[in-house]
């Protein structure tokens, strides 16, 4: 996937400060908005990444929270508001109030979002923690179909699953009612919140990752290199980074971040904390992110040590009373050093005059037809390809839609299932039949797909599904 959603984070805050001299098309220039070098945002944007943070709703009412949010971030996690017990608070009832105030703050101050968390053994709700087996599988992937769709544009990336793998030396996975579902519950989490929102990066996020020694580490590593091998659809990983004296930073962090970023993944600090908040300690933090390309972003795990949920670890950027510590001098400073982008130094090419003069177009003899042709233009073929996630009981299938040599106008989606398997939802498209011969019909968003371009739709069902065919109609 592109990076392109990363750099909206950067442009957003270069809009912001009101450096609007960015020439479209150019390919470095130096941009020199009037806050660079002076806050956490506008420094990580010069170095093409963002500076986020946790944000809690009920603190966006304190002034003092928000005048350094808005002025020091470009990037927001909600820090409770998007869990499983806060957004389905009762099963198939979906809450999103405390939420949507986020992203509504965050994008009225040009800031992206990111989503935490669609899959978790914590913070379940209670209908949740009862149950197993495939029915929890079943609603743990409606969950993420549904929130996923709800915050579709609006989330540039989302941990998908969270905090899957053990602590200690086993590398292996926490036991959990989602793990008991089966080992492919992860991956059956990122199928689903891809078919969702093709658009967000999809994360796994997780602490006590950091050491590369750790086994932990090397487990999770090991998952997202079987993901990238298998086409499993996961973008990026999280590290939370909450430092501590059980838990400290040690220097093989980079080999740590560049070794994940090798297998294709980008990498984030999520959830930065660090007991004392010793300035030293950030500055190696920070500088390990810009010395690795793929690491495209910072996030501490609140504002002031009092929004900290470690606060009497004093673990943050800002004091109590909102005033820098030492610690946000050496963050800023770190991601200063080295400058801003430099201009090119080559001069621009200076174009010679034409020796010969430039060819006359003599005027058109007949007139430009005054109103533009309303029929659109031919329709392209389309192919479609099916991949079936199955568990005892239960399955998704993610359907993608594939334009050929012309671009397509709409399309019909042909796909035959077998008996005893039945839809029970589908997202991204209109759909007719729920067993049988199923129809899937464009929606407005993916009506048309460009020459060569893909779209992605799909459905979740109980039953067994077997190996799916998909045949597709255009126009
Ligand atoms: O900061 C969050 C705190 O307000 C909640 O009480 C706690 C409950 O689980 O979750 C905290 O955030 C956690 C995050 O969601 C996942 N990684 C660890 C974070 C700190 O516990």
């Amino acid at each position: 996937m592109s990076r392109t959603r990363w750099k909206a984070a950067s442009r957003a805050v270069i809009a912001l400060t009101g450096a609007g001299a960015l020439a479209a098309g150019m390919a470095m220039v130096l941009v020199t908005p009037a806050s660079a070098g002076t806050t956490l945002g506008a420094s990580a944007a010069e170095k093409g990444r963002y500076f986020g943070t946790a944000v809690a709703s009920g603190r966006l009412s304190d002034s003092a929270y928000t005048t350094i949010l808005n002025r020091e971030f470009n990037m927001v996690t909600p820090e409770n508001e998007m869990k499983i017990d806060a957004t389905e608070p009762q099963q198939g009832q979906f809450s999103y109030s405390a939420a949507e105030r986020i992203v509504n703050h965050a994008r009225s101050q040009g800031m992206n979002v990111r989503g935490h968390t669609l899959a978790w053994h914590g913070q379940q709700p209670g209908w949740m923690q009862g149950m197993s087996g495939s029915a929890l599988r079943q609603a743990m992937l409606n969950h993420i179909t549904q929130v996923a769709t709800h915050f579709r544009g609006q989330v540039v990336a989302w941990d998908v699953v969270n905090e899957a793998f053990a602590d200690g030396n086993s590398g292996g996975r926490r036991d959990s009612n989602l793990q008991r579902t089966g080992d492919d519950w992860i991956e059956a989490a990122f199928r689903a919140a891809r078919a969702a929102d093709p658009g967000a990066k999809l994360c796994y996020n997780d602490y006590n990752t950091d050491n590369w020694t750790w086994a932990k580490t090397q487990g999770v590593y090991n998952m997202v290199r079987d993901f990238k091998s298998r086409g499993v659809p996961i973008d990026c990983v999280g590290f939370q980074s909450h430092f501590n004296n059980d838990s400290p930073y040690v220097s093989n962090y980079r080999t740590t971040l560049s070794s994940f970023a090798a297998l294709g993944v980008d990498v984030q600090i999520t959830e930065l904390d660090i007991q004392g908040a010793p300035a030293s300690t950030y500055r190696s933090v920070v500088e390990d992110c810009l010395a690795v390309p793929r690491c495209n972003g910072i996030t501490v795990w609140g504002i002031r040590d009092s929004d900290s949920w470690r606060s009497e670890q004093t673990p943050l950027l800002f004091n109590s009373n909102g005033s820098k510590k030492a610690a946000y001098d050496s963050v800023l400073a770190a991601l200063n050093a080295g400058g801003t982008t430099p201009p090119p130094t080559t001069p621009p090419p200076t174009t010679p005059p034409p020796t010969t003069p430039p060819p006359t177009t003599p005027p058109p003899t007949t007139p430009p037809p005054t109103t533009p042709p309303t029929t659109p233009p031919p329709s392209g073929a389309c192919t479609s390809t099916v991949s079936v996630n199955q568990w005892p009981g239960g399955f998704v299938a993610s359907v993608r839609v594939t334009a050929g040599s012309a671009a397509v106008n709409s399309w019909t989606v042909t796909i035959t299932l077998p008996s005893g398997a039945t839809v029970t939802n589908g997202w991204s498209a209109n759909r007719s039949g729920d067993s049988g011969t199923t129809r899937w019909t464009s929606v407005d968003y993916n009506r048309q797909i460009g020459a060569g371009q893909t779209i992605e739709f799909g459905f979740q069902g109980t039953g067994t599904a077997g190996s799916l065919s998909a045949s597709c109609a255009a126009g």
